[in-house]
C-alpha cells in the first residue's frame, strides 16, 4: 500500500491525514541533545552519515511520524559549491557581493561534495518502514541567494532586497546559478531514495510581487519541471513563507504538488483558491504546541476542520522550536491520529 504522505501528495484527500513536523530532529528532543553535546560542530553532524542518520531517526522512533526529513541545512548547497559556511548561534558565511564572488561557485564539485549527505539518504531509506516517507530538501534559490548576500540570518534581508533591485542582473545570475545546483542536488537526493523532496522558500515573503514572480515562482517551476521530467513520480512541497497574496499564483506556477502554508495564512481560505489538486501543508502556530492544553487543542482541531476533505499534510506553520515540552507533541500526534 502506498505511503499516506504520497497518497496526500498526489491529491487524494487521506483521513486522518498524514503529519511529520518541521524541524523534528532538534533541539527539543533529549536524545538530540545528548548527541550535539558530543559533537558540538554542526557541519560535521550534517556530513557524517552515521550521525545524520541517527539524527533523522529519532523523532520517527519517538513519534511514529508519516515522514522523515533528512538532517541537513539548507546552506550545505552554498557549501558544496566553494562558498564558506561556519555555524555560530546561526549560519555565518562571508557576505557575496560582486561577479567576482559568484564566479568562485564551482557546480562541478558540488556533486562530490554533498556525497556524505547522499549517503545518509541512502541509510535512512533503508531503515524506515514500508509506511514512513523520506523528504529531501533544498533551500529555494532565493531563500539560499538572500542568506549568502546578507552572510548569514537577518529580520528583512535588506542587503539581498536591495541587490535584487540595484544590480539586477548580478542577483538573476545568482539566482539562477543556484537554480541549476538545487536541480543536481536533488536529482542526487531521489536518486538515493527520497520519495519527494521540499523546497524550504522561508524568505519569500520580503519581496516585492514585481519581484516575486522571477525569484521565487519562475526559479521554483524551472526545478520542480525538471525534477517531474526526470523522476515521474517523485512529489515535490514548495513552501513560500510569508508570500502573503502571492500564495495562490505560487500554488497554480510552480507545478508543486503541495503548498506549505505558513502560520499566517487562513486554511479555509487557501483550500478555495488553490488548483484543484494541489495538495496543503501546515499550519499549527509552534507556540500553539509550546503551549499545550486548550489552546494546542482548538487551534489542532480549527486546522483539521478546515482541511477535512482536501488533500492535507498535518504540519507546523514553521519550525518547532528548541523549548517545545516533548509531551505536547505526543498530545499532538494522538489528537491528529483521532481525526
Ligand atoms: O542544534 C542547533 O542549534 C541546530 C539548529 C539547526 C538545525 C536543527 C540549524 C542551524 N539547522 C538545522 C537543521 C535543518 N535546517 C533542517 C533539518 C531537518 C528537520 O528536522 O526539519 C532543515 C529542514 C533546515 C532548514 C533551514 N535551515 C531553513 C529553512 C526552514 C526554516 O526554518 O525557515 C533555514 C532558514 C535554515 C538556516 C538555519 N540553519 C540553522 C539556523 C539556526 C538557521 C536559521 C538562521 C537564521 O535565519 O537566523
Amino acid at each position: 500500500m502506498e505511503k499516506p504522505l504520497m497518497r496526500a501528495l498526489a491529491g487524494e484527500p487521506v483521513w486522518p491525514p498524514p503529519l511529520w513536523v518541521m524541524r523534528q530532529a532538534g533541539r527539543y528532543l533529549p536524545e538530540y541533545r545528548a548527541l550535539r553535546a558530543e559533537v558540538p560542530d554542526l557541519l560535521t553532524l550534517f556530513t557524517t552519515p552515521d550521525l545524520a542518520t541517527e539524527i533523522t531517526l529519532q523523532p520517527i522512533r519517538r513519534f511514529g511520524f508519516d515522514a522523515a526529513i533528512l538532517f541537513s541545512d539548507i546552506l550545505i548547497l552554498p557549501w558544496a559549491l566553494g562558498h564558506p559556511l561556519r555555524f555560530a548561534e546561526g549560519p555565518v558565511l562571508p557576505k557575496l557581493s560582486d561577479p567576482a564572488s559568484l564566479a568562485t561557485l564551482d557546480l562541478n564539485r558540488m556533486p562530490e561534495r554533498v556525497e556524505a549527505v547522499i549517503e545518509t539518504v541512502r541509510r535512512v531509506r533503508a531503515r524506515l518502514d514500508a509506511k514512513t516517507a523520506l523528504i529531501g530538501f533544498a533551500g529555494a534559490p532565493f531563500t539560499v541567494a538572500c542568506y549568502m548576500v546578507e552572510g548569514g540570518g537577518s529580520a528583512d534581508f535588506a542587503s539581498a532586497r536591495l541587490m535584487a533591485h540595484a544590480k539586477p542582473a548580478l542577483f538573476s545570475k545568482l539566482v539562477s546559478l543556484l537554480t541549476q545546483a538545487t536541480i543536481a542536488f536533488l536529482t542526487q537526493q531521489l536518486e538515493a531514495g527520497a520519495d519527494a523532496v521540499m523546497l524550504f522558500d522561508s524568505w519569500a515573503g520580503v519581496l516585492p510581487p514585481s519581484l516575486f514572480g522571477a525569484h521565487v515562482i519562475e526559479s521554483s517551476r524551472r526545478i520542480t519541471e525538471s525534477l517531474k521530467a526526470r523522476f515521474p513520480h517523485a512529489r515535490v512541497i514548495g513552501f513560500p513563507r510569508l508570500a502573503g497574496l502571492m500564495f495562490p499564483a505560487y500554488a497554480a506556477k510552480t507545478s508543486v504538488d503541495a503548498a506549505g502554508m505558513d502560520t499566517s495564512v487562513d486554511p479555509a481560505v487557501a483550500r478555495r483558491l488553490v488548483p484543484e489538486g494541489v495538495a496543503l501543508q501546515g499550519n499549527l502556530d509552534p507556540q500553539a504546541l509550546v503551549a499545550g492544553g486548550m489552546a494546542l487543542e482548538s487551534e489542532t482541531r480549527a486546522i483539521l476542520t478546515a482541511m477535512r476533505g482536501h488533500p492535507f499534510v498535518f504540519n507546523l506553520g514553521h519550525g518547532i522550536v528548541p523549548h517545545t515540552p516533548v509531551d505536547h507533541v505526543c498530545a499532538l500526534v494522538q489528537m491528529v491520529r483521532n481525526a
